[in-house]
This record gives structure tokens, sequence and C-alpha cells, in this order.
């Protein structure tokens, strides 16, 4: 029978339940491409969602691998129609607390995912505008530019170019001074997103820097540059860090913030893979603390 005992101890059982069910993770999901070697992509948006206790989903858009001799990239598509089947396993399947996209290879995928988007109505949502990979100088898809201001700028919460790529959507040459960076910011919250964050990793000398603009204040999160070439992932992991701190219901500017902590810390133990290539460590700030 039921004795007192058991009865209590129902009840502490109770509010573990209870204690639980308070202790679900926050959802974040990424719609961007696998780079097999872990450092950047869907990988490295994963990792990042993790180490900052969101319960990470993903959108697979392309697979990337690299050959072993000299690190040029070869891309392969995902199938529009199973980007999509992927897309509402997640929304409106399951439901988000924020999401971002990454590498979008094709004009075809950009116009989708805007539109999936649109429909979908995420409450936060981050666009990461990927043009190029560590050791390529030129866009990868240089037609995807124009997509991506017309399908996707418009319904950003926030957009997170590096400066290459803020140049080209803001239409400009080379950023190469301050001034020039927040001139790039201005012209690309013109063209409808809310807030741009412009990760600004060598135009400053000898400081890496992100740059927030939020139509009306210029906020510089500035850092002493940290002498490694071992880089790989940082900006998917900016991105990703700041998508899992909007999830968590952090404002733009504090989600900014622990983004460009995370990213420090990852840089400071960065680690060669081989030759080529080298990430951040997604596990030191964790480790720091
Ligand atoms: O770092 C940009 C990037 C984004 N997404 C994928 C990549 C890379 C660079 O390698 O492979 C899938």
């Amino acid at each position: 029978m039921f004795s007192p005992v058991d009865f209590v101890y129902y009840l502490v059982t109770l509010r573990e339940i209870g204690q639980q069910k308070m202790m679900v993770p926050k959802k974040a999901l990424t719609v961007a491409g696998s780079d097999c070697s872990g450092g950047a992509g869907i990988q490295a948006d994963l990792k990042t969602f993790q180490e900052r206790d969101v319960y990470g989903m993903s959108v697979l858009t392309v697979l990337v691998a690299m050959r072993p001799e000299n690190w040029n990239h070869v891309v392969w598509p995902v199938d529009l129609e199973m980007i999509k089947n992927q897309f509402r396993t997640i929304l409106p399947g399951i439901g988000v607390d924020a999401a971002k996209t990454g590498m979008l290879p094709t004009v075809d995928i950009i116009r989708a995912v805007g539109e999936l988007f649109a429909e979908a109505k995420v409450g936060h949502l981050l666009i990461d505008p990927v043009m190029v990979c560590k050791g390529t100088s030129e866009p990868l898809f240089p037609e995807n530019t124009r997509a991506m201001i017309e399908y996707l700028l418009p319904i950003a919460e926030v957009v997170t170019p590096n400066t290459f790529e803020a140049a080209q959507l803001a239409g400009l040459e080379e950023l190469k001074s301050e001034k020039e960076v927040e001139e790039a910011a201005r012209r690309i919250h013109r063209l409808g997103c809310k807030n741009v964050v412009i990760k600004v990793a060598r135009v400053l000398p000898d400081a890496t820097a992100d740059l927030l603009y939020d139509g009306k204040t210029f906020t510089w999160f500035r850092e002493k540059r940290i002498n490694t070439t071992w880089t790989h992932g940082a900006g998917c992991s900016f991105s990703a860090c700041l998508t899992a701190e909007l999830a968590k219901g952090a404002s733009v500017h504090q989600a900014c913030k622990t983004a460009h902590d995370f990213v420090q810390a990852g840089l400071l133990s960065s680690f060669a893979l081989n030759q080529h290539i080298g990430p951040i460590y997604h596990k030191a700030m964790a480790k720091n603390a």
C-alpha cells in the first residue's frame, strides 16, 4: 500500500519532473552547409549551439569537401526538394526560438529559404551571408549576392557579413578603414535588415573587431588581434553564438558581446588540423569559466 514515505517520495518526484520541464533548452536552427573538416558550416554551428546550451537542429543545404593536396573546395548542393523537406520537419514540425542561415549555394535555394522563412515567421532570424571560405579569395557563387539582397536581407533581424561580404552587399570596393566599414553598415541596413554586424578581422591595425549598427548607433567590440593563422570557422561560430543567445532571450547588443567573447576565447586556443587549416576551439570559453 501507499505509505507516508512513499507519499513524500511521490511529491519529490513530481517536483523533480516539474524542475526538469523548466530546464527544457531553447531551440535553434541552422540552415547551412557541411564542412566535413568540422571547423565551419553546420558542424561549427551545432558545436556552438551545444556550448551555449541551446538544442541545435539543422537543414543541410550543400556538402563541401576539400582536396587534401591544395585544400581547393568541391561543393555539392543538396536537392531543393530535400532542403524543403528538412525545413518542414523543423518548421512547422517542431518550432524554434531562433534560426540562422549559412552557406546557400544557388539562387533557387536562397529564394526557397527566404520564402520558407517568410511563411514560418521565426522570432529571431540571423542571416550569415557566406560568400567565401578560408583559403578562397573570390566569391564561391558570385551570382548569389543579388538573391541574398532580394530574398534574405529584408526578413533578417541580424545580418553578419565579414568585411569582404559587407563590401559586396554594400556595392563598395575593399573596406580599408573604420569609416568605410561604418559606411558599408549604413548601406546594408538600408537593404531592410534591422541590425548589421560586420566581422572586422583585418582592417584595423592590431585589432579585430565586430561592429554592430542598429540603424542609429555604431557599437564597436574591439580586441587586440590574436596572432594566429588558425581562424577557420570564426565567422560561422560568431553568428551561431549570436543566434543561440537570441534564442535564450538576450538583446542583440548582449548577444554580440557574448559572441565576440566566445570567438575570442576560441581563437586563443585555436589549433592546426593539418598544414592547410586550423579551427577555433569551441570548448575554450567553457573551459576558461
Ligand atoms: O567559413 C565559411 C564556410 C561556411 N560553410 C561551409 C564551409 C565554409 C568554409 O569552409 O565549408 C560549409
